[in-house]
């Protein structure tokens, strides 16, 4: 490494390595890290998985990168041998946001784990030249400006491939880029990334508007557009062809270079539907098919043998359907088809609930993937059966074989080695290194619950990491936590269902308890980061009301030494890697049945946090791995939650009206103290959404939770007890790895 550094900056910039500037010496490193990926071997099989989504959210690279070739620790040393700090240059990276939360980042976990276990599979995108958008606070509500990332310097490499992807009114000629993916000691992938040659950068102006008709110059500029009216999703429509199209071509090109059979295209080819923005692959492919000769009949069996589909969500907002009109505008020549699709499944099933079409003239994505796939997947084991009992119940009835679960998971290279690389340092002093690829060698650890120095060094990396926390804090936004504090960290995309106006009533009641006297034993530290839709009203009426909290507490001398709330600007991945391993309490607090699986409680866990949460998506399958004793779940159970749905029993302003304790905590939302800071438009707003319709059940679990947090915090108080589920939590981590979670799409699903 450091021959390959002093020659490629003696290249580049003509200077020593000691001589080089951080920018100098990150874009050598980058270009040393690009040529030993171009020389890697390439993983390669008898059949090809290509995983297509609208996100990967792969966050910075370059130290993940050197992590899987084994250069990450002499790359540091010869930088500290010149004068340089590796986490300085790291800052250097701009992060690609090309994902808004779990899906996105579950996607780029994927990739990592596929090129580690040596399979042939590469992952299929968009370009976006903005990822989601970079949140600033102003006057305490959140401000969404553009989020460019791509730079001369940066992983993504120009090839010569190029499509024609035809639109109603015009036809626009692709680019692909690609980004290398090394596997962890193993062989190389792709991802790659399709863009426009004519999108234009010029057309943004105030924030994050633009001209959103003009497709030749906007398609794409952004991580999904604002699509709470007509033209955003049309735009929408417009991206998720081109990205199906680009990528349906990309996979027949390919096969018929190492001249497969086209009829036999399944045996060599698996497609991998990543929630339903891909689902137009299924149409595009069978119009491609019988361009080239297929009848309809064998084009349909044959797509159908080749793609299988994920299902991340059971929410109806986030299951599209899109307006036939809307597909006539955009893409007529798939209509035909998707009509055909449609008559078959009426033709066959007299139920229509599963029909594609409905009467409203909408087209159900979700409904093509599960008639024309040949696989269906959940993400957590009960979001599987609340699928397979509840949400998609006819479809199970027809076809039981094609559903299975396949539990998320989460890369340990990056969400352990590179993050907390203390931490990972420890455990291979004490267990070795080869949980790093085979993660159950986790559970090797509980032969120390006992082992009173194991846990007083556990207790001491934490620590170290809260400190590292404070540190960053300080520097990037001027604010001051304690590191002896506990730290309570909630952070995902904000959504009502997602509940952190519940966590904000705790912060009320807390506040409130501390003006009455009743103190905490140490400081309580309440970390946010979260990032609204910018359309999502509600959301961001949270997110005022938390600055607004934030300023109240601190401006209150009586209670700021003993309650923080920080809410963390422009939440990342970049920024997730500081937070998470500093975090004593894992915040995981959806309403029952919500969150199909979440992957942060994962994250938390393997990094020593203990979990508050309710039993919902992974949770249901952390309590079963850890116990009772080293997680606290609280809360109304999944089945009661939908019950309560159907029968549509539950009604919030009955809970407030007669549970004085609500009511104080809810009512302070618009208390002379709040509105004196914020602004009583959006916290009225929120304050009646609570109490008038409260769609995902606050006030329903707000009092155990409360109860629970307190327990907690204070059997945080005895120090060692809490190690040892700390050290469970670890321990017991290694089955979220997503080279588990992999492995079994390759058993079950792929077959590569
Ligand atoms: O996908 C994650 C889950 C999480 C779920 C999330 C998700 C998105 O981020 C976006 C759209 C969507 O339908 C689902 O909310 O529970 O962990 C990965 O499966």
């Amino acid at each position: 490494m450091e021959q390959a550094l002093e020659m490629m900056l003696k290249e580049r910039f003509n200077k020593s390595i000691a001589e080089a500037s951080k920018e100098e010496i990150y874009a050598a490193l980058l270009y040393v890290t690009k040529e030993k990926m171009r020389g890697m071997k390439r993983n390669e099989g008898k059949k090809k998985l290509y995983y297509i989504s609208a996100e990967f959210l792969i966050g910075k690279l370059l130290s993940n990168n050197l992590i899987n070739f084994g250069l990450f620790e002499e790359t540091r040393e010869v930088l500290k041998k010149h004068g340089h700090d590796l986490t300085e240059i790291e800052e250097i990276e701009q992060e690609p946001s090309l994902g808004n939360g779990g899906l996105g980042r579950l996607a780029a976990c994927f990739l990592d784990s596929i090129a580690t276990l040596g399979l042939e599979g590469d992952g299929v995108g968009l370009n976006y030249h903005d990822g989601l958008f970079l949140q600033k606070f102003h006057d305490n509500k959140q401000q969404e400006e553009k989020n460019p990332w791509i730079t001369s310097d940066c992983w993504l490499n120009k090839t010569d491939v190029s499509f024609e992807v035809p639109f109603k009114d015009f036809t626009l000629t692709s680019t692909m880029y690609d980004i290398d993916v090394p596997g962890y000691h193993s062989g190389c992938n792709r991802l790659h990334l399709f863009d426009l040659d004519t999108v234009d950068e010029a057309i943004i102006h105030d924030g994050i508007q633009f001209d959103k008709d003009d497709i030749r110059r906007n398609l794409t500029l952004f991580l999904y557009p604002d699509d709470s009216d007509e033209k955003g999703q049309l735009l929408r429509i417009y991206q998720q062809y081109f990205m199906v199209s680009n990528a349906a071509q990309l996979i027949l090109k390919e096969a018929e270079e190492k001249g497969i059979n086209l009829y036999h295209l399944h045996e060599h080819v698996c497609i991998q539907i990543n929630d339903t923005h891909p689902t137009m692959v299924i149409p595009e492919l069978i119009r491609l098919l019988t361009q080239r000769g297929f009848n309809i009949d064998t084009a349909v069996d044959v797509v159908r043998k080749t793609c299988a589909y994920t299902n991340h969500t059971i929410l109806a907002e986030a299951l599209e359907k899109w307006p036939v009109s809307y597909l006539e505008k955009v893409v007529p020549h798939l209509l035909p088809i998707i009509r055909e699709l449609d008559a078959r499944v009426r033709r066959d099933y007299h139920d229509e609930r599963v029909y594609i079409i409905d009467k409203q003239d909408r087209v159900h994505m979700a409904h093509i993937d599960i008639h024309y796939g040949y696989a269906v997947n959940g993400v957590a084991a009960l979001h599987t059966e609340i699928l397979k009992e509840s949400e998609l119940k006819p479809f199970y009835d027809i076809y039981p074989a094609k559903f299975n679960n396949k539990t998320n998971g989460i890369t340990f290279r990056r969400w352990l080695v590179h993050c907390n690389h203390e931490l990972a340092e420890y455990l291979e002093e004490l267990i070795g290194p080869a949980y790093m690829e085979n993660a159950d060698e986790l559970e090797k650890l509980l032969s120390y619950k006992d082992d009173e120095k194991v846990l007083d060094q556990l207790i001491a990396i934490k620590k170290n990491a809260k400190r590292k926390l404070k540190d960053y804090l300080k520097m990037s936004q001027d604010v001051d936590i304690d590191e002896n504090g506990i730290f309570d960290i909630q952070i995902k995309r904000l959504h009502e269902y997602k509940r952190q106006q519940m966590n904000a009533l705790y912060a009320i009641y807390k506040y409130k308890e501390i003006k009455k006297g009743n103190l905490p034993k140490r400081p309580v530290t309440m970390i946010f980061g979260a990032k609204a839709a910018p359309a999502y009203t509600i959301a961001k009426d949270i997110i005022h009301l938390l600055l607004c909290l934030q300023q109240l507490i601190d401006n209150d001398p009586a209670v700021s030494p003993y309650l923080k709330l920080v809410m963390v600007e422009n939440y990342n991945v970049t920024k997730a890697e500081k937070l998470i391993p500093a975090c004593d309490i894992s915040e995981q607090i959806s309403l029952a049945s919500k969150e199909a699986s979440g992957t942060g409680n994962m994250k938390f866990m393997l990094n020593g946090a203990v979990t508050l949460g309710t039993e919902d998506g992974a949770n249901v399958e952390i309590h079963q791995l850890v116990g009772d004793e080293n997680i606290y779940v609280f809360g109304e159970k999944s089945e009661n939650v939908i019950k309560l749905y159907e029968t549509q029993g539950y009604c919030s302003a009955d809970i407030y009206d007669n549970d004085p304790m609500v009511e104080e905590l809810v009512d302070f939302i618009i208390s002379k103290d709040l509105i004196r800071i914020g602004d009583p438009v959006n916290l009225g707003r929120l304050y009646k959404e609570i109490v008038s319709k409260d769609w995902f059940m606050t006030l329903l679990d707000v009092k155990d939770y409360i109860k629970t947090k307190e327990q907690m915090l204070e059997d945080y108080e005895d120090e060692k007890a809490w190690a040892k589920k700390m050290l469970v939590n670890i321990a017991k981590a290694g089955f979220f790895s997503s080279d588990r979670t992999i492995a079994e799409y390759n058993r079950d699903i792929w077959h590569l």
